[in-house]
C-alpha cells in the first residue's frame, strides 16, 4: 500500500507513535510518505521506501497567523495525486483531520482518511468552543477513526457527542529497542551503591503535575536513600527546580533535559513516576514497563489500561502524593515483589502492546476501508 502519514514531527508521543508505525509499515514493504513540517525526529536511519515531504508555510506579511492548515491540505493533495496514495493516516485531530478532509475534497473519494486521536486533541482542545465543532466534523468525515485507549473513546463520545465507530488501537512498543539494558555503569553516574533511582519523563506541562513527583520523592527520600532523574523540558521545569531547592534536594535530583536514547535512560531507573491529571495512554509508562521498570502512576485517563495496578505498578488518584509515596516505598522495600513486578511489566508490555500485533491492526484497518469503497462502487 501507499500510505501518507501526518503528525507533529518534533513533539510528544503522537509523533513517536506515527513515526515508529511508519517505519514498521515500511519494514513490511509498504511505501510510506511522511507529510510533516519537519523530518520526524525518530525517523533515524535511511529507509528505501520512506519519503518525506515538508510543509513549508508562507509567512507573507499580511498573515497574522501563517496558514499551516491550508498549506498542509494542499501538500497532502499534491502528494496523494503524485504518489497515488491509498490511505492518508493523520495523527492528532487538530488540524490534521481537517486538512486531510480538504485534501480528499481536492483529490477524490478514493483517498481514504484514517484519523488517530491521541489525547489532548480531545481532552483539552475538545473543551475549546472555538474548535469543538470542527474537531467533531473532522472525526465524522474521516473514513476510519481510532483512539489509543478505551478511556479516550469514551471521552470523545461524551464530550463531542460522537456516534460513529471509533476503534481502539493501543499504542505499541518495539522489543528490539525497549528491553532491560545492562546499564550498571551508568547507574554509578547518578547514585551511590545501594541507592534507588526514580525517574520521571514528560514535557513538563501543567497536566503532568511534575511538582507532585518532587513531593513524592521528598517523602520517599527521607526514608530510603535514593535519587530522582527528571527528563524533559517544558513550562513547569523552573517551578520544579525551585521546589527542589526549597526542599533541600538539590544534590539528589538531576535535571537531564531532553534525551534521545529513552530506553537506555529508563533502564538506569528502578521505578518510573507519572503523576498526570490527564493521560490518554502514557507511552512513557509502556516504554518503562518494556524495559523492566515498574510504574507508580495516577488513575488518570487511559493509564489503568496500560499499567496493571498491583502487577506492573501501582495506581493512585490524581494528587494523592502520600498514597503514591507509600506505594513507592512498599515496592522498593520488598525485593522479591519488586522482581516479580519487573518481570510482569516486561511480559505485559511485550504481549499486550506488541509492535507487530498493533501494526497488523492498522494494516487490516487500511485494507478494510479500501475494500468498503470497492464494494460501494
Ligand atoms: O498532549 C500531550 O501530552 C502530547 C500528546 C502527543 O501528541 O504526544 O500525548 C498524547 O498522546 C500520546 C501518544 O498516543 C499518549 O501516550 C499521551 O498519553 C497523550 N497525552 C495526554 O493525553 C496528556
Amino acid at each position: 500500500m501507499k500510505i501518507g502519514m501526518t503528525c507533529y514531527p518534533s513533539l510528544g508521543g503522537s509523533g513517536v507513535v506515527a513515526t515508529e508505525l511508519g517505519k514498521l509499515l515500511a519494514e513490511r514493504g509498504h511505501v510510506v510518505h511522511f507529510i510533516t513540517s519537519d523530518i520526524p525526529f525518530r525517523l533515524g536511519k535511511y529507509y528505501r521506501n520512506i519519503f518525506f515531504h515538508d510543509v513549508e508555510v508562507n509567512s507573507y506579511s499580511v498573515f497574522r497567523h501563517p496558514p499551516y492548515d491550508l498549506t498542509l491540505a494542499s501538500r497532502m493533495a499534491q502528494v496523494a495525486r503524485r504518489e497515488n496514495l491509498d490511505v492518508l493516516h493523520v495523527h492528532y485531530a487538530v488540524p490534521h483531520a481537517i486538512s486531510a478532509y480538504l485534501a480528499k475534497q481536492m483529490v477524490g473519494d478514493h483517498l481514504k482518511i484514517v484519523t488517530t486521536l491521541h489525547g489532548t486533541d480531545i481532552t483539552v482542545l475538545g473543551y475549546d468552543q472555538g474548535l469543538a465543532d470542527i474537531i467533531r466534523f473532522g472525526i465524522e468525515q474521516s473514513d476510519a477513526v481510532t483512539a489509543v485507549s478505551r478511556d479516550l473513546i469514551g471521552q470523545t463520545r461524551e464530550l463531542l457527542d460522537i456516534k460513529r465507530d471509533i476503534e481502539l488501537i493501543y499504542n505499541f512498543v518495539d522489543h528490539r529497542e525497549y528491553y532491560p539494558r545492562n546499564v550498571e555503569h551508568l547507574k554509578k553516574d547518578y547514585a551511590n551503591q545501594g541507592e534507588k533511582i526514580f525517574i520521571h519523563i514528560s514535557n513538563f506541562r501543567p497536566v503532568k503535575r511534575v511538582l507532585d513527583v518532587v513531593r513524592i520523592f521528598d517523602r520517599v527520600h527521607s526514608k530510603l536513600p535514593s535519587k530522582l532523574l527528571l527528563i524533559g523540558e517544558g513550562p513547569d521545569k523552573q517551578k520544579a527546580c525551585q521546589l527542589v531547592k526549597e526542599l533541600g534536594l538539590t544534590d539528589d535530583v538531576y535535571f537531564l533535559g531532553k534525551q534521545n536514547d529513552i530506553a537506555a535512560v529508563i533502564s538506569v531507573a528502578d521505578l518510573l513516576i507519572l503523576t498526570s491529571e490527564k493521560e490518554s495512554f502514557g507511552l512513557v509508562a509502556l516504554e518503562a514497563m518494556a524495559c523492566g521498570v515498574p510504574v507508580i502512576a495516577t488513575t488518570a485517563g487511559g493509564l489503568p489500561e496500560v499499567v496493571r495496578d498491583g502487577e506492573t505498578g501501582f495506581l493512585k488518584p490524581v494528587g494523592d502524593i502520600e498514597g503514591m509515596a507509600s506505594k513507592v516505598l512498599e515496592l522498593m522495600q520488598d525485593e522479591t515483589r519488586y522482581r516479580t513486578f519487573a518481570e510482569q511489566s516486561i511480559r505485559h508490555a511485550h504481549h499486550t502492546f506488541n509492535h507487530d500485533k498493533i501494526t497488523s491492526q492498522y494494516e487490516e484497518l487500511y485494507r478494510r476501508i479500501q475494500q468498503t469503497s470497492r464494494i460501494k462502487s
